[in-house]
């Protein structure tokens, strides 16, 4: 199901006078620090955030997974699901795809479809976390990191397959992602596991077309509770770097250590040139999975300064942008749109640090005053730029008022059916 132009069009309308008086309101506070609303609108309107395929189903835990109805259970009907998402909010033109959940049937019609839907596909992820039916060799002991060669040749061809498949649905990324590592001190060679690991990159990233990238994914800890081969972005900066200058580090916001500074590691990133990809959600406790800027919007905001400066400094150092969460109690499209807001909102906010005041203060160690810039442009409210953003866009002032009022969920389930159970985790 697609949402007719004239439904957002009824629903901008209704919503419009509330708008526009909240819109002068925050015109008038921009204004008064400085700021040029139309150049904010216009760069939220530019950013677009890549939607995973598996993430429009219900997410499941280990321990259950409650479906909400009207599931997409095929890779069209995912596409559909980033369509009304992107109709809603104008600011998913990507989907991003997991092989092997979401191989296409049919290439040329999947490339079309998402053509006709507005959509490209974004940076393609290989998976070699799980062992797949009819799979020759098993992961259980690691994939690329692995000490049976079989099992490390099996896991280097499926990342060249991900990439001739993404090749020809016009992906320029391929994402790696390893739970390789070990549950018990002992049980693997360190050394030799990440030299493993960094020869199976090295032939992965010499069979990528010239004008893709490869983005090097780590993780604390998850699956493995001993050690993981790509733990931390220090180990992924020396993959990358051993691959080339194409290889790039990519952060995950869950997948750090309880307090990481993660805003420093982006900072640090940047400042090399090996900040690739960014995948956002938000954490409690570990990788949590959880809406983005549901438990620590400061700290996504904090993210996004680093970013902000990072882009100023090198227009060309934007890394690839993915929501890479999904909860199990929500429905996963309001969920997804309620990540966009926040990750735009946070984006909006640290457009709005006025950096040369930033600077000088800094320069005299004016530490309250470097306090007190940041912190009040955290405290804008600039839902009304975001709500704008989307009217030029042809989206929806309120997506989540729209998505409910249009009933999209019970015409998915009527759609699909109650019982239907999306690919994925
Ligand atoms: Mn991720």
């Amino acid at each position: 199901m697609r949402l007719s132009t004239q439904t957002i069009q009824d629903h901008n309308t209704q919503l419009d006078a509330r708008h526009q008086a909240a819109l002068k309101r925050c015109r008038e506070a921009l204004d008064e620090i400085g700021v040029d609303a139309e150049v904010l609108i216009s760069k939220i309107e530019a950013l677009s955030i890549a939607i995973p395929s598996w993430a429009m189903g219900a997410g499941g835990t280990r321990f259950g997974r409650f479906s909400i109805g009207g599931e997409p259970a095929s890779l069209e009907q995912k596409l559909y699901d980033v369509a009304i998402i992107n109709d809603l909010t104008a600011s998913a033109k990507s989907v991003s795809l997991h092989i092997p959940w979401d191989i296409p049937r049919d290439l040329q019609q999947s490339k079309s479809l998402a053509a006709d839907l507005g959509l490209t596909f974004d940076a393609i992820n290989s998976n070699s976390f799980q062992d797949q039916k009819d799979q020759g060799h098993s992961y259980r002991h690691g994939s690329l990191s692995s000490n049976v060669k079989a099992a490390q040749r099996q896991a280097i061809d499926h990342n060249i397959e991900v990439i001739n498949l993404g090749e020809a649905l016009g992906s320029k990324a391929l994402t790696v992602w390893l739970a390789d590592g070990s549950n018990f001190p002992g049980q693997v060679d360190l050394r030799a596991a990440l030299s493993r690991t960094r020869d199976a990159l090295q032939e992965i990233y010499a069979a990528m077309p010239a004008d893709w990238t490869l983005l090097v994914e780590y993780k604390a800890y998850e699956p493995n509770f001993y050690s993981t081969v790509i733990a931390d972005w220090g180990t992924s900066v020396y993959l990358a770097e051993s691959c080339g200058d194409r290889a790039h580090t990519l952060v995950d916001l869950g997948h750090h250590l309880p307090n990481t500074n993660i805003e420093q590691i982006v900072a640090t990133l940047m400042m090399r040139g090996r900040l690739g990809g960014f995948h956002f959600n938000d954490s409690k406790y570990g990788d949590d999975d959880l809406t983005c800027g549901s438990v620590k919007p400061y700290q996504l905001f904090l993210i996004f300064n680093e970013l902000v400066q990072g882009m100023l400094d090198d227009p060309s150092s934007e890394p690839a942008w993915m929501i890479d969460a999904s909860h199990n109690i929500k429905d996963p499209l309001e969920d997804l749109i309620q990540s966009l807001d926040a990750i735009l909102l946070a984006y909006a906010k640290a457009l709005c640090i006025n950096r040369s005041i930033l600077a000088e203060a800094r320069t005299n160690n004016d530490v309250v005053h470097c306090q007190e810039i940041i912190q009040s442009a955290f405290l804008m409210d600039l839902r009304p730029i975001l709500q704008e953003a989307r009217v030029r866009a042809g989206a929806a002032i309120s997506p989540i008022q729209l998505y409910r009022s249009a009933k999209i969920r019970e015409q998915l389930i009527k759609e699909r059916g109650h019982m239907t159970q999306a690919t994925g985790l």
